[in-house]
């Protein structure tokens, strides 16, 4: 049988094929994924991120069994994971939940994508697309919060959950402004530890400063305390993650940042198949070696070098 058509029957083998094919850009990916593109149904990626050890994969874990006990089904994708999912629950139970068939509620993908040109929003929003096509109601995102990646899970989910620590109450003082827009869901996790409800307090102050200067738009942004290992607020988390989709829909802002997402993601997708052929088609036509031979005798220079060859394209005309 063929791949498409295990894929179609829902057989966990076929899943786990097509996202090794779509990670490792095998030829024919973008073929694969536009076939299956329209195979998705109202699924919902959710993105969780912070600082490593804040115990994303805890909640991710605790999330994915609530969700799981409500009949539905979900995929988690673990970028580029530090350190691996702890207790071993999730392997426990992705063979408790596989279904006779071979079929499967429940899917663990960890993928690196350090280095890769994509980034974040490329390949991970790509593996996602797999999963959804394959019919997972829920796909759940686990991502350290560093830097740019962070910030970039905007591009790929529909939903953002911050989440921090008690210890992380200097930092939310110089939260970069950044973190503020993207969350859709504060969770502040290790509530067993002391500091919690400053941290709380914090975020309350700075969502109202935002409010004030940003109108009402973010009313609905949920604090939350959690104690991952004791899955103490669980329910709370996901109430306030199911909320806060209802509001997104209802208020038309899932429908524009699908639109703006949609947006950047063929744009990417033109970007690197415009940059790859034209830099294939540039070297084996350019005489590379004469022109740093040039630049070397000192008649030529990488500046002038480069306009020329960019005049001397297509695309320039
Ligand atoms: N005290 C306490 N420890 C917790 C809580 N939640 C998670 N932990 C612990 O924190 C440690 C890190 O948890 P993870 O879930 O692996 O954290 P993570 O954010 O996924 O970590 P990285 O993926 O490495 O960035 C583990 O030892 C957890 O058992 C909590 O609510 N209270
Ligand atoms: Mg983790």
């Amino acid at each position: 049988m063929n791949l498409p058509q295990e894929f179609k029957q829902g057989k966990i083998r076929a899943l786990a094929k097509l996202i090794s094919a779509v990670e490792n850009r095998e030829e024919d990916y973008q073929k694969v994924l536009a076939d299956i593109y329209h195979q998705r149904e109202n699924s919902i990626r959710i993105g969780f991120t912070g600082s490593p050890g804040v115990g994303k994969s805890t909640l991710v874990d605790c999330i994915a069994r609530s969700l799981l006990e409500r009949n539905e089904r979900i995929g988690v994708i673990a970028v580029d994971p530090t350190s691996p999912f702890t207790g071993g629950a999730f392997l426990g139970d992705r063979v408790r939940f596989k279904g006779l068939d071979g079929s499967a509620n429940l899917f663990l993908r960890s993928m690196a994508t350090r280095g890769s040109s994509g980034g974040l929003s490329g390949q991970t929003d790509d593996v996602a697309l797999v999963m959804e096509a394959f019919g997972f109601d829920k796909v759940l995102i686990e991502t350290v919060g560093v830097g740019q990646v962070e910030l970039d899970i905007v591009d790929t989910c529909d939903l953002v959950v911050v989440i921090l620590v008690p210890e992380s109450g200097d930092a939310v003082q110089t939260m970069k402004a950044g973190l503020l827009e993207i969350a859709d869901v504060f969770v502040v996790n290790k509530a067993d530890r002391p500091g919690a409800d400053r941290v709380v307090s914090d975020l309350i102050s700075m969502l109202a400063v935002k409010k004030k200067h940003h109108g009402e738009e973010n009313d609905d942004i949920a604090i939350i305390s959690t104690e991952g290992t004791n899955e103490k607020n669980i329910d709370k988390l996901l109430e306030a993650i199911d909320s806060r989709l209802i509001s997104k829909i209802k208020s038309g802002e899932m429908e524009k940042s699908k639109r703006a997402r949609l947006r950047k993601k063929i744009l990417r997708i033109a970007q690197e198949r415009f940059v790859s052929e034209t830099s294939k088609s540039l070297f084996e036509t350019v005489q590379v070696d004469n022109l740093i031979d040039g630049i070397i005798s000192g008649k030529d220079d990488p500046f002038s070098a480069a306009k020329r060859i960019y005049e001397a394209s297509p695309v320039s005309n």
